[in-house]
This record gives C-alpha cells, structure tokens and sequence, in this order.
C-alpha cells in the first residue's frame, strides 16, 4: 500500500494512476493530519508527499512519518531546487527527493525506486530467517517484529544445538542469535559452529543480540565471525534497518555469485555452438584422466572435421554454415553419454573426449554418430558428411590429453586422404614419462 498526500487533486489522480500502474495500491489524504491517522492504522510500504511551500512543515511531518512505520520509504515531492532541501529531507528520514520537473522525470524515478524497492519487498516475503532466543518474553517482542511488521518467515529455535541442526540441512537467508542461551551452548558456538558448516550456510549473515555493550565482547564477536551486532534492549527501529541491511545484502551477494558463476560456464562454452571450448575441454580432461588412471578404466578421445566445409560456406553462405555448426553441436552432444565431453576445438573441428569407453565401443558410437551425421540436412537437399579420427588408452597412468589429440589428428588426416565420411583409428604411441626415460636412457 502506498499513501500519498496531495493537496492537488490533479496531481493526486496523476500519481494514484502512476503507482496503480506499477503494481501498488494508493491510499490519497489530502492533509497530514490525515495522513498521520491512516499511519496509525495501517501498514504502508510507500509513503509519498508533496512539498509546496511549506519546507519546514514537510520535514516535521517526515520525521513524524518515519516514527510511525519504520519499515515504510517516504518519497518527497518538491519543485523546491535549494539544496538545502534534499539534505533537510533526509536528515528528517526521507528515503528519497524527486524534483517536479516535468510528468516524465516523476515517472521515471518513481519507476526506478519503485521498481528496485519492490524487488526487495516481494523477496522479503520468502526471506527465511532462524532466530535462536531462549527468553519467551524477548523472543514474543522480536517475532511480532520480524513475522508482523518485517513479514519475514522465521524459525523460532530455543537451544543453540537445535538451531545448528537445522542449519546442517536448511536454507536461511539470515541468523539473528542471543548470546545467552540457559542450560547449554551459546549464541557465539553456534556462530562459530556455523562458520565451519561445509554448505552455503557458512556465509550467512548472522546478527547477534547481545546484552553487554563492552569493546571486549563485542570484537569476541566480531572475530568469531558476526556480520552485525544489537545491544540489549532491543530497539524496534534499530532491529529493522539492521536486519533490512543484512538481507539485502545477501540478496546482493547471492546475485553476483550467481553471475560469477554465469561467467565462468561462459568461460568455458563456445559461444556458437554452446559446446565447451578449448579451455572447458582441458579443465574437464584433467578430472577424467585423473578418474581413469584411479579406476584403471580406458578412455577415447575422437576428432571430428566437417568434410568439404569451405564448398558449404561458399554455396550456402556463412549463416547457413554457422548454423550448420550449431546443428553439429547439438547433435554430438545429443548422442553422446552425459558424461563425455563435447568441444569445439575451432573452426569446423570438434574434440570428443569420451571417459570409460574403449576401442571397440568407441568405434561404434562414433560408427553411429558419423551415420547422424551425414543425415542431418539430408532432408534439405544438402550434403553434410564428418571425418572421424580416433584413438583410445586402455588404462591411462596420466593425463594424456595432448597426445591423444596429436594420434587424433593424424588419424583424421587419413580419414580426409581416404575419401573423407569415415572413422579411423590410430594407435596412441603414449608412454609413461618414467616408461619414456627408462628407454632414452641406455642401459649400462
Ligand atoms: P576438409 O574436408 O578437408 O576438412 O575441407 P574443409 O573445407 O572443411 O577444410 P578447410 O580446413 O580447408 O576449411 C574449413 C572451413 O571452415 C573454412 C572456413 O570457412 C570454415 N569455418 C571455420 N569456422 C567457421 C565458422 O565459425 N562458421 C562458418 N560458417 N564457417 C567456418
Ligand atoms: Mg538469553
Ligand atoms: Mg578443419
Ligand atoms: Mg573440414
């Protein structure tokens, strides 16, 4: 709900329109006595006046406002440019200054803090807060706070041992702990018991309510790893902008990890094709062929080439080529097992890595693959066929990537120089390092 006092009834319909718009519900007052009584009864998100001439009076009427609903944004609207305002307006509690400067300058702000504060709000509802208290009267007044006018959802637990529990196997988006808890562990074990969890909740914000207000404590506190911390007793304001903070921030903090590790799957995919790269390729191909070595299995690894690709670019053009590519892509990753690895190598040039298969199953899939191939764009009228060079290791003593692409590739070479659409297969001259030295070493 959003409140809006507006003397002016045009601008009040125009602003009542505008949030309507965005999602919100407008309550219009035309006075702030009216504005202070709708206050005492009801819960706003968004509180939005109008500064006329009266300065001053807006001010008295923040600070006012703010007392009331802490939890709530106070928009001020003024055509007043001194700077004095804007300064005065926030010192009062005002979350934000728009100037009347024009229909669309409004809208645009309104749509931008508007927009990212609702993005919170609707978050805020699925926040999962676990909250350890063991005095019932403390955690009565901290609940009604957090459940009633911060509508977070929040697990109440009385014993830090409970409260670890449930942090071994649930997702919380904050930890508010008192320090004290009678009869067993404390808030700052469980704090630190928390920083050692081997999950996501390890890095959880935690706000620690404490009774001492000594230097001493507070930094045990901090060192112990609290992200913030609340004297006793417990202020309402307070407790909300510091768990408001802490939320968001998380919020924040998830949002980047997310796009580090949006990043990083970029890193390692080909753009075109969606298929690793070269560099996706060598990161995997160390964990497999540390696997194979471990479990004595054998590994295969093929080169694919499109036969002929530059005559297909020159008929079709390059689009078609690409999107030919794109097919490709697809098709090896279709018909491969979840487990292989699907590169493109560059170019035309595909690198399949295939983990527990050996030669002879090796030759098959790619027996089949090559027969996809080829059928591809049959149906289109055009002829796509592939190139397949291969080779296997029985059981690899180490990784051997290079040099089963090196074999790889001179089998390909004799795929293309025996009329191309075919499978060949190369023995890998691999050798153990120690094997290689053993022989370039004569022996005495
Ligand atoms: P071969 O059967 O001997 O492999 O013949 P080829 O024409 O496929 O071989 P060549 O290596 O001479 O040419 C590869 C061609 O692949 C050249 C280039 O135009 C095309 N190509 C490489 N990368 C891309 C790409 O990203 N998109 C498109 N459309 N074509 C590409
Ligand atoms: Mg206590
Ligand atoms: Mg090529
Ligand atoms: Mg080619």
């Amino acid at each position: 709900m959003v409140l809006l006092i507006e003397s002016s009834s045009l601008y009040q319909l125009f602003l009542s329109d505008l949030f309507m718009r965005l999602g919100y519900h407008p309550v219009s007052v035309n006075s702030r006595e009216e504005a202070l009584q709708a206050l005492e009864k009801y819960d706003f998100r968004f509180i939005c006046l109008n500064s006329s001439a009266d300065g001053d009076d807006a001010m008295d009427f923040i600070a006012q406002a703010r007392k009331l609903t802490p939890q709530a944004s106070v928009i001020l609207l003024t055509s007043d440019r001194a700077s004095g305002i804007r300064l005065q307006a926030v010192k009062a509690g005002a979350t934000e200054v728009i100037y009347k400067s024009g229909a669309s300058h409004i809208i645009r702000r309104l749509r931008v803090l508007l927009g990212g504060l609702q993005h919170n709000q609707v978050l805020t509802n699925e926040r999962q807060v676990l909250y350890v208290e063991d005095s019932p009267t403390q955690a009565a007044m901290v609940l009604r706070i957090l459940e009633q006018e911060m509508k977070l959802r929040v697990e109440h637990c009385k014993q830090a041992e409970t409260a670890l529990e449930r942090l071994v196997d649930q997702e919380y988006d904050l930890v508010i702990t008192d320090v004290l808890l009678k009869g067993g562990a404390s808030g700052l074990w469980l704090l630190r018991q928390l920083r050692q969890l081997d999950n996501d909740n390890a890095q959880l914000p935690v706000l620690t309510l404490t009774a001492h207000d000594d230097p001493e404590r507070r930094l045990e506190l901090l060192r112990a790893g609290t992200t913030d911390y609340v004297t006793k007793p417990v202020l309402k304001e307070e407790l909300i902008i510091r768990v408001n903070n802490l939320i968001s921030n998380k919020l924040l903090m998830d949002k980047v990890l997310e796009q580090q590790a949006q990043m990083q799957k970029l890193a390692l995919r080909d753009e075109l094709t969606g298929c690793y790269n070269r560099l996706g390729l060598e990161e995997l191909a160390d964990k497999y062929f540390s696997q194979a070595t471990r479990q004595e299995r054998p590994i295969s690894l093929a080169m694919v080439d499109l036969d002929h690709f530059k005559r297909i670019n020159d008929q079709y053009g390059h689009d078609k080529g690409d999107m030919i590519l794109r097919s490709l892509g697809k098709l090896l990753r279709r018909n491969c097992r979840k487990s292989d690895v699907v590169a493109r190598w560059g170019g035309e040039e595909f690198v399949l890595l295939l983990p527990d298969t050996n030669r002879e199953q090796g030759q098959a899939a790619l027996q089949k693959i090559r027969r996809l191939v080829a059928r591809m764009h049959s149906k289109e009228g055009m002829t796509v066929t592939a190139s397949f060079g291969f080779t296997s290791i029985e059981a690899p003593s180490h990784p051997q990537l290079e040099a089963m692409i090196t074999c790889a590739d001179k089998a390909l070479y004799q795929a293309k120089s025996q009329g191309r659409n075919r499978v060949v297969y190369n023995e890998c001259e691999y050798q153990n390092p120690a094997e290689k030295n053993d022989q370039e070493t004569p022996r005495t």
